[in-house]
């Protein structure tokens, strides 16, 4: 009977957890970023690209600018009404295009016979929770600002694990032609699915995207069908997790530019 329904138990708990969790992104509040003068942006956290819908706990996330190739990271403010976490940069040199990026810490976050649980597999298990499922999920966000046609910064990587680098310079991108990127794995060529968005194409369903294809040896090509900000979208799961805290690691990266 306890086997019974716990197996019950487990089945609507595996059912009730979504298929997809929700994506970082990067959004602009400015219009104009100058030399040396605060750029006002936000960190979404979403099912709907680019709509807000939570404010991510903040301990986990990073936000900030790529400065000399270094990542330099801003002081985070929740922003509940507006359902995003604000931050401010003040780009230096503006000379060539600025990449702002935001990375979120997943944690261990496990299905138990009691529901979603944050926590690592061993300390729940010592709970006395049953835990069916342990998975990180690990989620980078890169957007490219201030493009022109001369500059060499927008293709920097900047070493997230799983990485979108843009091939085609976004100050190059033109609707109805191909947008080419390189998506990294730890630094290798990513093979898997990649999707593609633009702010605006959906917004009233979830998980819905304008573009699909596949990665091979790390090359993807996406159709640009609107100007506008595009957010193109990598995600590999199932990489090995670590003993007693998750069963697996899962990446998720979006890379965001505007085409003008
Ligand atoms: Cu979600």
């Amino acid at each position: 009977m306890f086997k019974r329904s716990f197996i019950l138990a487990a089945a609507f708990i595996i059912a009730a957890v979504p298929a997809f969790s929700h994506e970082l992104t990067i959004k602009a509040s400015d219009t104009a970023m100058k030399e040396g003068q605060p750029f006002n942006a936000t960190v979404q956290s979403a099912h709907r690209f680019i709509v807000p819908e939570e404010v991510e706990i903040l301990s986990r996330v990073k936000a900030g600018i790529i400065e000399d190739g270094k990542f330099v990271p801003s002081e985070l403010k929740a922003n509940e009404p507006g359902l995003c976490i604000d931050f401010t940069v003040t780009p230096k040199d503006l000379s060539k295009s600025v990449i702002l990026v935001a990375t979120k810490d997943g944690e261990s976050w496990c299905v138990t016979n009691e529901g979603g649980k944050s926590g690592a597999r061993k300390d729940l298990e010592a709970q006395g929770l049953k835990v069916i499922s342990a998975n990180k999920y690990d989620k980078y966000a890169k957007a490219i600002f201030n493009t022109s046609k001369d500059d060499k910064n927008f293709a920097s990587v900047v070493g997230h694990p799983l990485e979108i680098v843009p091939v085609t310079n976004p100050a190059d991108a033109q609707v109805g032609e191909y947008f080419n990127v390189k998506i990294l794995l730890n630094g290798q060529p990513y093979t898997g699915p990649v999707w593609a968005t633009y702010d605006g194409f959906v917004t009233e369903y979830e998980n819905t995207y304008a573009y699909y294809t596949e990665a091979e040896n790390g090359e993807a090509h996406v159709k640009i069908t609107a100007p506008g900000w595009w957010g193109i979208r990598a995600a590999k799961a199932g990489l090995p997790g670590v003993e007693g805290d998750y069963d697996a690691l899962n990446l998720r990266a979006f890379l965001l530019f505007e085409v003008r």
